[in-house]
């Protein structure tokens, strides 16, 4: 049978490029981008979905006879601490009704994000194993922890092959930051790149996990290709691409932009970075399923900053419809 796709939350940070990457995988016409509204000048079949509506998410699967869906759709961590049970209850809604309408069609396989979010304190939180103990503090964390083993419930429970990665601090040209604690490191670009002083939320030593998003596309494609025998984690997969702290993304932009200034004033989103790893242990999917990242600090400074170059000089101003 032919895999046809629905994303949903096709138009955030992740979505957008993995759809993207999904069209070329599996055609243009088996690949269903969804969000709450359009994208203009999308290229492809695009549904407007609200996801707490289950019934919107039952009517795409049956039109397009859907056999994978990508779950991307969710508030994260500091805009989740504007409104704490609002986030509990999207994050959550969402998540119950992809896996009920993945469960009731019998859809082959489903993709649910997690995020070093789930760590708190009472982890290690250099070198961060798998199994770690999780006492996330903040909503968007809990509810990626409770998505977690809810993802494994429906496994075990239903057979459902649900799969999961656990992104660091996702970094991309492709869109603008949105509601982030690690979006920090996105709009720092931005601003080398129009020549401005950058104002950095974090502390100057602020060490966190991070991720090219070309490594978390093709994480998440080599995960959900693996052979289904491979997965031995049912809750969420470790994944580390790079650490570092502004301090550190700063001097490797210097290298490029020679006068870039950068000044420090941590607000809440410092207390929410100061409780996540540092670095992240993963042997665990390097195991199972290969991973291997493939872009250092310095590898993904040169693609950012000569992307972002490209699309200034364009004229793509209007950046929320910067996604390529
Ligand atoms: C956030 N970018 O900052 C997300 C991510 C690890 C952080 O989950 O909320």
């Amino acid at each position: 049978m032919k895999t046809v796709v629905l994303v949903i939350g096709a138009n955030g940070q992740l979505g957008s490029v993995l759809t993207e990457s999904l069209k070329q995988k599996f055609g243009e016409n088996n690949v269903i981008a969804s969000d709450l509204k359009h994208r203009e000048g999308y290229k492809g079949i695009f549904e407007i979905i609200d996801a707490t509506d289950i019934n919107g998410i039952h009517e795409v699967v049956d039109t397009y006879h859907v056999t994978q869906i990508y779950h991307l759709a969710a508030i994260l961590s500091a805009r989740g601490e504007e409104m704490p049970l609002q986030t509990w209850d999207i994050n959550m809604k969402t998540l119950f009704n992809v896996l009920e309408v993945s469960r009731q069609k019998n859809i082959d396989k489903v993709f649910f994000p997690s995020s070093i979010a789930v760590f708190g304190e009472g982890a290690i939180l250099d070198h961060t194993p798998n199994d770690a103990y999780l006492d996330p503090a903040t909503v968007y964390g809990i509810s990626k922890a409770a998505g977690e083993n809810w993802a494994q419930y429906y496994f075990l429970r239903y057979g459902l092959d649900v799969r999961s990665i656990r992104y660091p601090g996702v970094i991309g040209y492709q869109s603008l930051p949105g509601g982030g604690t690690t979006d920090y490191a996105v709009d720092i670009y931005h601003k080398a790149v129009r020549q401005e002083d950058f104002s950095c939320f974090l502390d100057k030593n602020t060490t966190l996990p991070m991720i090219f998003m070309d490594d978390a596309i093709r994480a998440t494609l080599e995960l959900m290709d693996a052979p289904k025998e491979n997965i031995t984690l049912r809750t969420s997969y470790n994944i580390a691409g790079v650490s570092f702290s502004p301090a550190e993304i700063a001097a490797e932009i210097r290298k490029l932009y020679p006068d870039f200034k950068i000044a420090y004033h941590p607000d809440f989103r410092q207390e929410i970075a100061s409780r996540w790893p540092k670095s992240i242990d993963d042997t665990m999917a390097t195991k199972d399923w290969g991973w291997k990242p493939e872009f250092d600090l310095e590898s993904m400074t040169t693609i950012m900053i000569q992307k972002l170059k490209e699309k200034y000089k364009t004229g793509s101003r209007n950046l929320e419809s910067l996604v390529l």
